[in-house]
């Protein structure tokens, strides 16, 4: 088969953010836009020859034709095999275990993640290294250098390859192993999990709704629950992945994943719920009438992890990204184990798991995980408290409120600030930097700075430094306020401002979540100026 070398120009702009290489599905779809990048990422990886990846994306618009592609690239990069989901169909944390359990070289996953889908919402590209995690910041620049010198990129003059039939199928020296989505991941969840205990669970009258929200979760929520642990049929709703899923914003959250919300919080309630995002990396956890925190999800799973298989001789340690609450800080004391702050993505966690430093990750996103991958896994998060339900044969809600009595209540919530001119965002965090180094002792309202720093992240597995990755104020009294640009926005800037106040291990536990935040979000709103600098204090989004 003839490789083919193509000129092509440098396009400004391709440089990955928190999650791979984010953009308009139009651009990507612009000549040379996605051969570009995947060509820089070869050439960031020493080239392909030889190497095998895995590749496969969320069934978002545009993820066949980009897989098509990747696949003709590979082949011109003289790869020898690559493992590529059944119709292009790969969670995230399943592809991350394809990577690990085969031992490839790497793999592209196709995904903009929480970001809507269709030709005129999101697409994106991430590449994942040998451990199955994301590319961390050392390979990330390299890839955005390669874009900013390109001159060429390889492929191969072929036809489109039937990715509908499991099996084998070549593009000229290359193999193409086209697999289940499901079947490996599967078995991977049956090796961690106490399958019988949640069989039992759901076999004793346990009841529970999965929101897959169209996204990519839908087979393997429809396979594993209702399938392998045999739930009943409707368990799992908006299972079928589709396109611009259903026009939705796959986001597993109260505002995106309302329906969800509206009946648990109703006469109707099952006993859980639960939703994952476009990618299958997040997750949503609900009990009868009562949201969980992905913060608090994150400690709950950490201090309750040794009741599953995989997690009974306890936990090596616990990270978890800056902005998240500290609940997790506490169960890591408690049980005398490891525990880092990373900055937001999940990419920082790959060598803390590698090195055997840390067992479970969480982001308050709604990423949790554990290193049985090296992504975060939504419907792990699921497992895992349904293996912990079917043991301690409690409610979601009476778990979570025994955590509280047992280690305090962390009162949390994320306020997102979207489409805000790129500008004025600049502007509103370098005028903060600015004031940080005065504000200690500074009172605001009732509450008084303890602490004001911008984040730098020191990796102590190979020492290097991210920088710049938010800043953070600390209130007597247990109060934080957190001010970031989102990495993940395909348009103008998007603040995001954390907010937490922990109550004390004697404090009220019961206390409606925006009224106990309101002295530090008012403080916070304040000191970076917000009303001035983008000229409103609402929030778009507040979950
Ligand atoms: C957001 C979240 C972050 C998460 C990232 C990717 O990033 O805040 O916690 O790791 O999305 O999630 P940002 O930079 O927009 O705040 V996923 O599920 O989208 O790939
Ligand atoms: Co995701």
């Amino acid at each position: 088969m003839k490789i083919e070398t193509i000129a092509t120009a440098p396009i400004e702009g391709q440089m990955p953010g928190t999650s791979g290489l984010r953009k308009k599905t139009r651009v990507f779809m612009e000549p040379h836009y996605l051969e570009n990048f995947i060509q820089a990422t070869f050439d960031a990886i020493g080239g392909g020859a030889g190497k095998t990846f895995v590749v496969g994306g969320d069934g978002r618009y545009f993820n066949k034709a980009a897989i098509q592609t990747i696949l003709k690239m590979a082949a011109g990069n003289g790869a020898s095999q690559v493992i590529v989901g059944q119709d292009g169909i790969l969670s995230t944390p399943a592809a991350s275990h394809l990577i690990r359990l085969n031992k490839t070289d790497g793999g592209f996953i196709l995904s903009a993640s929480h970001n809507p889908g269709g030709i005129d919402e999101d697409f994106g590209v991430k590449f994942n290294a040998e451990n199955g995690g994301p590319a961390p910041e050392g390979l990330t620049a390299k890839m955005f250098d390669a874009t900013k010198t390109i001159e060429q990129f390889k492929t191969v003059d072929a036809a489109d390859v039937d990715l509908s039939t499991v099996g084998n199928v070549q593009i000229g020296d290359m193999h193409v192993r086209v697999v289940d989505p499901v079947e490996s991941y599967q078995a991977l969840m049956e090796a961690l999990f106490d399958f019988d205990a949640i069989r039992g669970l759901f076999a004793g009258g346990f009841t529970m709704r999965f929101d897959a929200m169209h996204a990519v979760t839908g087979p393997y929520a429809t396979a594993i629950l209702e399938g392998a642990l045999g739930a009943p049929a409707g368990t799992v709703v908006n299972g079928v992945p589709l396109e611009d899923f259903g026009k939705g914003h796959p986001d597993p959250n109260p505002i995106w994943a309302k329906p969800l919300m509206d009946l648990m919080m109703s006469d109707a309630a099952p006993d859980m719920g639960a939703a994952s995002d476009g990618d299958g990396d997040r997750n949503m956890i609900v009990g009868r009438g009562a949201y969980v925190t992905p913060s608090d999800s994150l400690a709950v799973l950490a201090a309750n992890a040794h009741l599953a298989p995989a997690y009974r001789d306890g936990l090596a340690g616990i990270a978890r990204s800056m902005p998240t609450s500290a609940a997790s800080d506490r169960v890591a004391a408690k049980l005398g184990i490891g525990c880092y702050e990373t900055p937001t993505g999940w990419k920082f966690f790959g060598n803390l798991l590698d090195a055997g430093k840390v067992t479970i990750c969480g982001e308050e996103s709604a990423g949790t995980g554990s290193d049985h991958v090296r992504e975060k896994d939504g419907l792990w998060a699921v497992l895992l408290w349904l293996n912990i339900l079917a043991v301690r044969k409690q409610s979601v809600s009476d778990i979570v409120q025994e955590h509280w009595q047992t280690f305090g209540r962390d009162y949390y919530s994320r306020y997102d600030y979207e489409a805000v001119a790129t500008d004025q965002a600049n502007q509103l965090m370098s005028e903060l930097r600015a004031r940080l180094d005065g504000l200690a002792g500074q009172a605001f309202g009732d509450v008084t700075v303890a602490t004001a720093d911008e984040f730098s992240y020191l990796d102590p597995v190979d020492g290097s430094i991210s920088k710049n990755q938010g800043v953070r104020i600390a209130f007597a009294g247990g109060g934080r306020a957190v001010f970031r640009l989102s990495g993940t926005g395909t348009q103008g800037a998007t603040l995001r401002l954390y907010l937490e106040q922990y109550s004390g291990v004697d404090g009220a536990l019961d206390l409606d979540t925006q009224a106990a935040l309101a002295d530090v979000r008012g403080a916070a709103q304040e000191i970076c100026n917000m009303a001035a600098l983008i000229g409103r204090t609402e929030p778009d989004v507040i979950t």
